[in-house]
């Protein structure tokens, strides 16, 4: 992308609504737009990076096995009578009547739509399990929507639901999930905690929550500081293998690791002093076991082995795909802009031409741009008649993660630079071995690919 010919909206002043840096820096750098309380437009810049933390989020959830679909925004009241939740949910429900005085809901979650679903189509034990998933829009009309995309009113998330036979099938769901966020997270250059947690209105006993630490997190969490040094890393792992992923989430949920509503004091003390830990963090995703909580009232049953109907076991789980955007910008920024990690950055590299219109230093930085698109990367190339500070600054603000200077200067010696934006190391090669040291970073990131 040539950035004269890009929509990117920066912003020089600081917003003054915005009370933390993902905010600040979303709004800074042209990411999104507010259109109403707790409802945002995502600007080109913002979409990019949405579309790939949405395609990393759909990419994991196919390699354990889960199925992508789309269930609308809007849902029957009637359907949520049938569970129970339509006078439960509360003033967070935003309730819609139509014309012909039909009682309609901005979906706050998908368990009654998706249980629908199943009981539609599926009939026999010989079907399960299954796990479905969709990425769309919510509403929740929170009370005090703020933060920018982290706690928003409309919000995107992805949530699936597994239908199992029995107890320990669904458990196995669970586990599956638990190993599958670890990765999907670590992908995005996120450690997320997994810690036991509370249900509130999706119910169940078994739950956790994941947590990104942060100071400006909502949530007050209690935890071992031991926990912080597990990594998923690249094990390979079978889905389908029971003990595997068991083992996973043993070794990720024994050692203490609670949210403020599900602490215990005493369980707390029992953790050597030093290792003690109380801090904040950001829910990034959350995974629930909920039984037939759905599936009795709704009549959701197969045939089982011999013959007899028995309500399908379900759990449901999901990830905060828009305030994945914000976590990502909490967790990586410094007092000049954003700092993407590699695989959700909206563009790989910028190239920034210190003297537009030497006919010399623009060919230099055509070669370079059509080199990083051979590569399958995506440049962002700043070609505008502007000062070098300014372009600098737009370059740091917005966090793309390499930047090639290119000057007279540099190509007379046959250089261009080449700088980490996490770093702020500076390196001058030739424009050949740039790409190839480019071609080298990137060949070690497990970049998203188009989505489904
Ligand atoms: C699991 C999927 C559920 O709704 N039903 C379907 C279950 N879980 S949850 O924990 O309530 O939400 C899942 C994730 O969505 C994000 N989230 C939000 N993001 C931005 N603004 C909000 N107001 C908001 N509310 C929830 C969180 O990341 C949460 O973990």
């Amino acid at each position: 992308m040539r950035l004269s010919r890009y929509f990117l909206p920066v912003l020089k002043e600081t917003p003054s609504e915005a009370q933390i840096a993902s905010h600040r820096l979303m709004l800074r750098a042209g990411m999104i737009k507010q259109a109403g309380a707790g409802i945002y437009s995502w600007l080109p810049l913002g979409f990019k990076v949405l579309r790939n933390i949405e395609n990393i989020v759909h990419e994991e959830q196919r390699r354990a096995g889960h199925i992508p679909m789309l269930m609308p925004t809007l849902q029957s009241a009637d359907l949520w009578r049938e569970s129970g939740r339509y006078d439960d949910y509360g003033e967070e429900m935003l309730r819609i009547t139509d014309r012909q005085g039909r009682d309609l809901l901005y979906g706050p979650t998908n368990e009654e739509l998706i249980t629908d679903i199943f009981r539609a189509h599926v009939g026999s034990y010989k079907d399960l399990p299954m796990t479905l998933y969709h990425i769309q829009w919510k509403f929740r009309d929170e009370i005090r929507p703020r933060f920018g995309v982290m706690r928003g009113r409309e919000f995107y998330m992805k949530d699936g639901y597994n239908f199992d036979l029995t107890k320990e099938d669904a458990l196995h769901a669970y586990n599956r999930h638990l190993v599958s966020y670890l990765r999907t997270y670590e992908r995005m250059g996120l450690q997320a905690i997994p810690m036991r947690a509370d249900s509130g209105p999706i119910g169940g006993d078994d739950t956790h929550e994941f947590l990104v630490l942060a100071e400006t997190g909502e949530s007050e969490v209690f935890y071992d500081k031991e926990i912080t040094d597990l990594k998923f890393g690249d094990r390979e792992i079978d889905y389908d293998d029971r003990a595997a992923c068991q083992a996973v989430l043993e070794e990720f949920t024994s050692r203490y690791a609670r949210t403020d509503e599900t602490h215990d004091e005493q369980a707390f003390d029992q953790i050597p002093e030093d290792r003690r830990r109380v801090a904040r963090g950001i829910e990034v995703g959350q995974i629930f076991y909920f039984g037939t909580k759905y599936s009795e009232p709704m009549g959701a049953t197969v045939q089982g082995p011999d013959g007899k109907p028995v309500a399908v076991h379900m759990g449901s789980h999901g990830i905060g795909v828009s305030r994945l955007a914000g976590a990502i910008i909490e967790a990586s920024h410094d007092d000049k802009g954003i700092i993407w990690p590699e695989a959700v950055a909206p563009f790989h590299v910028g190239i920034v031409n210190l003297k537009q219109g030497d006919s010399e230093t623009d060919s230099a930085c055509e070669a370079l741009y059509s080199a990083l698109t051979a590569l399958g990367l995506e440049p962002l190339y700043d070609d505008r008649d502007e000062r070098a500070g300014g372009k600098f600054a737009t370059m740091d603000l917005i966090g793309i993660p390499w930047r090639i200077t290119v000057g007279p200067r540099g190509l007379k010696n046959g250089v261009v630079e080449l700088t980490s934006r996490r770093s702020g190391e500076n390196e001058e090669l030739s424009p050949e071995d740039t790409i190839e040291k480019i071609a080298a970073i990137f060949a070690e990131v497990d970049l998203p690919g188009k989505g489904v």
